[in-house]
């Protein structure tokens, strides 16, 4: 095992990796930019270093800052969160280069999934179910066209570069193909450089499904169940729960194996999720995302298992600590993610914390790096904390969250909490009939 990880993120995820090192005996270290000096993160490890100024792209985001306060430090591992560096292959590389451990899968795996079209075909070779689409890449107007005709409209295309809904676009029949195609490439080639584009057919009233899963790196998966991710905001997930309020045990453990079987006969190595749309009672596989992920601790909570802890036994070859027969799923959970933005428009609201109480009691977890009289600096993303609860069942778990939100003060700034209180009086909530497109629907009619 390891004796040092240095933790390349901050906030609250880096106060989450800097508890599972503390319980495991692993000195923690953290890296910090200037404007992060006296963030919790830093406060909370037992060693820090300043790696740069305020962009991230000259701290949280820079190889040799990280990979030099590795070897000033002697840290053996590196843990990268999620965002960052946390899906960059080229900086496994480089860590690996310099006889580090990246706490994750590898740079080849990262590849692998980073690219959507192959992404797609691999899950596919796996057995897993895929959304009916064109076969690889689509070059070319006249190729969309084929490709549409076969398939059936609508259909939607989308960026070999993209993920997380940038670069996508719809085409309800034949009259708008031209304007989507050419839009989706040049929007591609703005984002990612690379104009790549693929094609599938457009569902039109799904839920987000995303499998979490797990490899030992020495050839076995398992998976712990789902979570619904549906209450979305322009592709930013507010409301996240498991397990899924509208998935059966059987196709649970059906879509479970399957992603399991898959993570295993690929050899990959730690945490992953493997995103589906589900509708009318089948799944379709979208992306796979290659990092331990923001909504993680409301698996954590139903399974009574640290992900954290496992991602870092497995990095350093001890496998999991846990086989598939170990998972049983105990209530529910839910999270609600707490940004500092103003409504209706969510725009960031940075500033200083006046006033700073976090929420208790039975089946309560408040995963936050705020404190009183914090100042959230304008730089990084605008997630300050997360609510998670956990309940019996889902009616219990929703109670519990009304009133730990009640429980909850931040003052001095706005935040996305009066936007909870709402969602929890609306009976498609509460009774959890929604789909991706419910809660912009819902802004739409409500906070305009
Ligand atoms: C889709 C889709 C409908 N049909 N693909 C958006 C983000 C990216 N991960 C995939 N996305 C979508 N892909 C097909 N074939 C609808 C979306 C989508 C969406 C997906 C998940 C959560 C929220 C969403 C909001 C709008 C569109």
């Amino acid at each position: 095992m390891f004796d040092k990880i240095l933790i390349a993120n901050r906030g609250e995820i880096a106060l989450r990796v800097v508890r599972a090192c503390r319980e495991m005996g692993i000195t923690s270290v953290a890296v910090h930019s200037t404007a992060d000096a006296d963030a919790m993160h830093v406060r909370m490890a037992d060693e820090a270093v300043c790696i740069g100024p305020n962009p991230s792209s000259q701290s949280y985001l820079s190889f040799p800052s990280i990979i030099s306060a590795c070897e000033i430090t002697g840290a053996q591992a590196i843990h990268p969160g999620y965002g960052f560096l946390s899906e960059n292959a080229a900086f496994v590389q480089a860590v690996e280069d310099h006889g580090l451990t990246f706490i994750g899968p590898s740079a080849e795996h990262i590849r692998l999934m980073g690219d959507k079209i192959t992404a797609k075909e691999t899950a596919k070779a796996l057995g897993i179910p895929v959304v009916p689409g064109s076969a690889g890449g689509v070059p070319d107007l006249g190729t969309a066209k084929r490709a549409a005709a076969e398939m059936g409209y609508p259909v939607i295309i989308k960026a070999t570069a993209g993920g997380g809904g940038r670069g996508m676009k719809v085409a309800k029949n034949e009259k708008e193909i031209e304007t989507a195609f050419l839009t989706a490439r040049s929007e591609a080639k703005a984002a990612f450089g690379n104009d790549e584009v693929y094609m599938e057919k457009y569902l039109q009233k799904p839920r987000h499904i995303e499998i979490q899963v797990f490899g030992d790196g020495m050839g076995k998966g398992v998976h712990l169940g789902e979570r619904d991710c549906s209450l979305q905001r322009r592709h930013q997930k507010v409301f996240e729960e498991a397990p899924g309020p509208c998935i059966t045990p059987e196709e649970r453990a059906l879509i479970g194996k399957i992603c399991a079987d898959a993570i295993a006969k690929m050899g990959y190595s730690g945490a992953g999720t493997i995103e589906f749309l589900y509708e009318d009672g089948e799944f379709y596989f979208i992306e796979m995302n290659t990092r331990l992920q923001v909504e993680h601790p409301v698996t954590e909570s139903i399974f009574g298992q640290d992900l954290v802890r496992e991602q870092i036994r497995v990095a350093a070859g001890l496998g999991l600590s846990f086989t598939q027969d170990d998972l049983k799923i105990n209530g529910h959970s839910i999270e609600v993610r707490i940004n500092a933005e103003r409504l209706p428009n969510f725009a960031p609201c940075p500033g200083k914390i006046t006033q700073y109480h976090a929420p208790g009691g039975l089946g309560v977890r408040m995963d936050s790096a705020l404190y009183d009289g914090y100042r959230i600096p304008p730089y990084y993303d605008s997630l300050i904390g997360k609510l998670i609860v956990h309940g019996r069942d889902r009616p219990e778990a929703l109670a519990r969250l009304k009133r730990a939100l009640g429980e909850l003060i931040v003052d001095g700034i706005d935040t996305t909490v009066p936007l909870f209180h709402a969602l929890l009086e609306e009976p498609d909530v509460l009774s959890g009939n929604y789909n991706i497109h419910w809660l912009e629907k819902w802004l739409e009619a409500n906070l305009h």
